[in-house]
C-alpha cells in the first residue's frame, strides 16, 4: 500500500484539518511528518472547534495510529498542553500515538533564540511564529540538537545543559534578556510527562504499515510556498514542506508515494513578512479577511489576504506532483460581484510570465488578472457541482484549465458536511 500525501499549495492555513478529518476515516494511520507548534491544524466537528499544533489530526478517532514522524520539530511543553487539552475528549492517547525517538526537540532556549534573532532583524523580519522552529532545525543540522530518544538517555541532563550553554553563549551576543527559570521547570516536567508515550523508530512503523497494506496519510504543515528551498526564501520555514518532505521527515522510499492531495484556497492568505503578488493592501482585502476569518490559528495573527495565484498554484503542484485538488472556502467570495484571478505576472522591465521568478523576494511583481463574474449568493446546502451557481462553476472550470487537473473538492463551508464531492 502507498502513502498518500495531503498538503497545503499556498502559505499555510488553506484548510488542511478539516480536510484530514473528512478523508482520516479512510485511513488507519495518520502521520506528520516536517513542522511543530507552529502549525494550527483547526477541526469543527459535533459543534466543537479544536486546534492541534504537533499532534497529527487523527487523533479523534481511537482505530487510528497516530505518529508524529523524525521530520517534526517538537516542544514537550506544548506538546503537554495539547494532550491536557484533550483530556475531555476520553481518548486512550497512550495507545494510538506514536512518537519518533528521532524527532528533534524544541528547548525553550530555542524559542529565545528565535525571538533574539528576528527582534535584531528588524523591519527585515520574517514573522516567525517564535516557536523556536527556525533555531531547532539549524541545531538539527548543524549536528548538535537533542532528539526525543535522547529524552530516556541517562546523560539526557548533560547534554541538555551543553547545549543550552551554548545557545546562552549567543543570546549574550545578541544582548537578549531572558529569564529561563520558570520555563525550565516546566521543560523536564514535560519531558517526564513525554516519556511515558509510545517513543519509536517509526520509520518502521511506517514502512510495517506500508507493507501490511494499511492506508497511511502523511499529514503536511505550513505550506508549500513556505517549503525552505522552493518558498520565497529566506520568508519561509525551515523544513520542507512539499511531498518529497514526507519522504525524509517519516523515512517512506519515493515509490512508496500514492496521491498527493493538494489544498487550496479560492484566494490566497499569508501570514508573516515575504512577498505575496496578489495581496489586497485595500477594502477589497479587508471584507476577505472579515468573511475568511483569516486570523492565525497558533498566533491569531491577522492574514495578509489576496486573490488567487495561478503561477504560484501551478508551482506547488508542479513540485508536488499533486494527483488530486482541493479547493476550500469558496464561500467566502460569495460576498465579491468580481473574482479577479491572477495568471501571469508582469516584470518590472514589463515582460510577462507565468513561471516565480528567483528575484521575487526583491523586485514587485504586478499581477496580470483576469476578471471573473461572482456568484454574489449563498452557497448553503449544495451538495451538488449542478446545484453550483454558474458563475463558481465557470470560475472552478477557469481554473481547472489552467491547472490542468481537475477540482474533485469543494468546500463550501466551515462544516464537516459542507462541501461538494465530484469524480
Ligand atoms: P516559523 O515559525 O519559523 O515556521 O515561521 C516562518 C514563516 O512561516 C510562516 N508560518 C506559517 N504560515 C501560515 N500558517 C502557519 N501556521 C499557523 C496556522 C500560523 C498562525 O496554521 O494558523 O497561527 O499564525 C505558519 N507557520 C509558520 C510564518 O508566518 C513565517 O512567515
Ligand atoms: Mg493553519
Amino acid at each position: 500500500m502507498a502513502v498518500d500525501v495531503l498538503l497545503g499549495l499556498q502559505w499555510g492555513d488553506e484548510g488542511k484539518g478539516k480536510i484530514v478529518d473528512v478523508l482520516a476515516p479512510k485511513y488507519q494511520v495518520v502521520a506528520r511528518f516536517q513542522g511543530g507548534p507552529n502549525a494550527g491544524h483547526t477541526l469543527e466537528f459535533d459543534g466543537f472547534k479544536h486546534v492541534l499544533h504537533q499532534i497529527p489530526s487523527g487523533i479523534f478517532r481511537q482505530e487510528v495510529q497516530n505518529i508524529i514522524g523524525n521530520g517534526v520539530v517538537l516542544d514537550p511543553i506544548i506538546f503537554k498542553k495539547e494532550i491536557d487539552g484533550l483530556a475531555h475528549f476520553n481518548l486512550d492517547l497512550r495507545k494510538n500515538l506514536e512518537i519518533s525517538k528521532k524527532a528533534s526537540i524544541i528547548l525553550p532556549t530555542h524559542r529565545l533564540l528565535d525571538a533574539a534573532y528576528e527582534k535584531a532583524k528588524g523591519d527585515a523580519k520574517i514573522g516567525s511564529t517564535l516557536k523556536g522552529i527556525g533555531p531547532t532545525y539549524t541545531d538539527k543540522i548543524s549536528r548538535q540538537g537533542l532528539r526525543v530518544g535522547d529524552m530516556i538517555s541517562p546523560d539526557f541532563s548533560a547534554k541538555y545543559k551543553a547545549l543550552v550553554d551554548r545557545h546562552k553563549a549567543i543570546l549574550d551576543v545578541y544582548k537578549f534578556e531572558y529569564d529561563l527559570a520558570a520555563a525550565e521547570k516546566e521543560f523536564f516536567e514535560a519531558v517526564a510527562f513525554m516519556k511515558e508515550f509510545h517513543l519509536v523508530d517509526s520509520e518502521y512503523s511506517v514502512n510495517h504499515a506500508i507493507n501490511a497494506g494499511k492506508t497511511i496519510l502523511a499529514e503536511g504543515a505550513q505550506g508549500s510556498l513556505l517549503d525552505v528551498d522552493f518558498g520565497s526564501y529566506p520568508f519561509v520555514t525551515s523544513s520542507n514542506t512539499i511531498t518529497a518532505g514526507a519522504c525524509t521527515g517519516l523515512g517512506v522510499a519515493p515509490k512508496n508515494i500514492g496521491e498527493v492531495f493538494g489544498i487550496f484556497k479560492a484566494y490566497a492568505t499569508r501570514v508573516g513578512s515575504g512577498p505575496f503578488p496578489t495581496e489586497l493592501e485595500d477594502e477589497v482585502g479587508e471584507r476577505m479577511r472579515v468573511e475568511g476569518r483569516e486570523f492565525g490559528s497558533t498566533t491569531g495573527r491577522p492574514r495578509r489576504c489576496g486573490w488567487i495565484d495561478l503561477p504560484a498554484l501551478k508551482y506547488a503542484m508542479m513540485i508536488n506532483g499533486v494527483t488530486q485538488l482541493i479547493m476550500m472556502k469558496a464561500d467566502v467570495l460569495n460576498i465579491f460581484d468580481e473574482i479577479q484571478v491572477c495568471t501571469a505576472y508582469e516584470m518590472p522591465d514589463g515582460t510577462i510570465t507565468d513561471q516565480i521568478p528567483f528575484e521575487i523576494t526583491d523586485i514587485k511583481v504586478k499581477p496580470v488578472y483576469e476578471t471573473l463574474k461572482g456568484w454574489a449568493c449563498s452557497l448553503e446546502g449544495m451538495r451538488d457541482f449542478n446545484e453550483l451557481p454558474v458563475e463558481l462553476a465557470d470560475y472552478i472550470k477557469f481554473l481547472e484549465k489552467h491547472l490542468n487537473l481537475p477540482i474533485n473538492f469543494i468546500s463550501t463551508g466551515p462544516d464537516r458536511e459542507a462541501c461538494v464531492l465530484r469524480g
